[in-house]
Order: C-alpha cells, then sequence, then structure tokens
C-alpha cells in the first residue's frame, strides 16, 4: 500500500455524554440502588448529511473505523467496552462522574494507529458560578438531561491509497 504523500483528510467527529437523573421508580427496578443517573458516552460523527440539515450520528462511521473501546471507571463489571460497529457508544447506570477513555482503531487497510481520547463523564449540570449544590430530585428532574460534547477532527495524513479511496468514496 503506498502513502500519498503531503496530503491530509479529515473527517469531524463529536464525542461525550448525554445523563439523565433516575426516577425513584427506574432506582428501584436496578440491581444497584445507589445508582443515581443513566446515561451513554458516544462517538458519532458530525458531517452533516447532504441534503439535510442533520449534523451528528445518522452517517455510519464504520466504513474507517473498526472499533470504539470504552475503558470505563474500575467500578464497572468488564470495564473495557469494545464497540464494533455504529453506533459506537456504551449506556450504563452509576453515581459518580469519572474520565473515560475512548480508543479509536481504524480500518486496518487504513494503516493508521489508533487514537485516544479522553472524556469527562459529566453528570451534573453544574454551568453556574458559585458553590455547586445538589438540586432537589424534582428540580433535577425538570432541568432535563445533561449533555456534554466535544467537536474535533481526526486527521489522516499521507494516508494510503487504499484509505484515501475508501474515504472520498463516502
Ligand atoms: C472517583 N469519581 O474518581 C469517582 C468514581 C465511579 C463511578 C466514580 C458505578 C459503579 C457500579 C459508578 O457510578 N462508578 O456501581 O457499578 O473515585
Amino acid at each position: 500500500g503506498g502513502r500519498v504523500r503531503g496530503l491530509s483528510i479529515y473527517r469531524p467527529i463529536i464525542y461525550g455524554n448525554t445523563a439523565t437523573i433516575l426516577t425513584q421508580k427506574e432506582r428501584e427496578t436496578l440491581a444497584s440502588p445507589d445508582h443515581t443517573h443513566k446515561w451513554t458516552v458516544a462517538v458519532r460523527s458530525a458531517a452533516s448529511i447532504p441534503d439535510s440539515d442533520q449534523v451528528g450520528g445518522a452517517d455510519d462511521m464504520a466504513y474507517f473505523i473498526k472499533r470504539v473501546t470504552f475503558k470505563l471507571h474500575d467500578t464497572y463489571p468488564n470495564p473495557s467496552r469494545n464497540v464494533d460497529k455504529p453506533p459506537f457508544e456504551v449506556s450504563e447506570t452509576g453515581w459518580g462522574e469519572f474520565e473515560i477513555q475512548i480508543r479509536i482503531t481504524f480500518v486496518q487497510e487504513s494503516g493508521e494507529k489508533s487514537m485516544t481520547l479522553y472524556h469527562h463523564l459529566k453528570l451534573h449540570p453544574w454551568t453556574a458560578t458559585g458553590e455547586p449544590e445538589i438540586p432537589p430530585l424534582d428540580v433535577a428532574i425538570k432541568s432535563g438531561p445533561v449533555h456534554s460534547w466535544q467537536y474535533d477532527e481526526v486527521v489522516f495524513s499521507d494516508p494510503t491509497q487504499a484509505f484515501l479511496n475508501t474515504l472520498m468514496a463516502h
């Protein structure tokens, strides 16, 4: 596989999480009643879909991503979660925030090294300044899901000709 020297091509992504506080009813049905939130961590495409207003996630990144590994906190069973097809996401419940390591492995033909991102799982909607105080349950539920997303660009420099062809075909 020859490489195309001097060329860089990128794909825009977003990564991060959404989180919602569990209702009392949901908490009662869980194996771990100390869990307070349900959350989803994900890597999505930030490319807009031609002829639509839609951005983020609706299209498929499997043509260049082979696997996304989400490394959760060691308090979780099997903390290293491999996702081998879209949607590249993991949903869980829990009680605490922690840093998630996100390793993206690219398709074999790319010859690219994997890429590691870090995301601080955000459960609490602390955006205001001042002393953070845990809101009462009813207030927290009304405030809706927490979103914490980061935009990034995956840059491929001197791509292989095969990989370039694949990227250009999508
Ligand atoms: C810390 N921020 O760094 C804390 C860790 C761990 C969160 C938070 C549930 C685990 C489970 C969970 O929310 N862990 O019960 O399965 O020390």
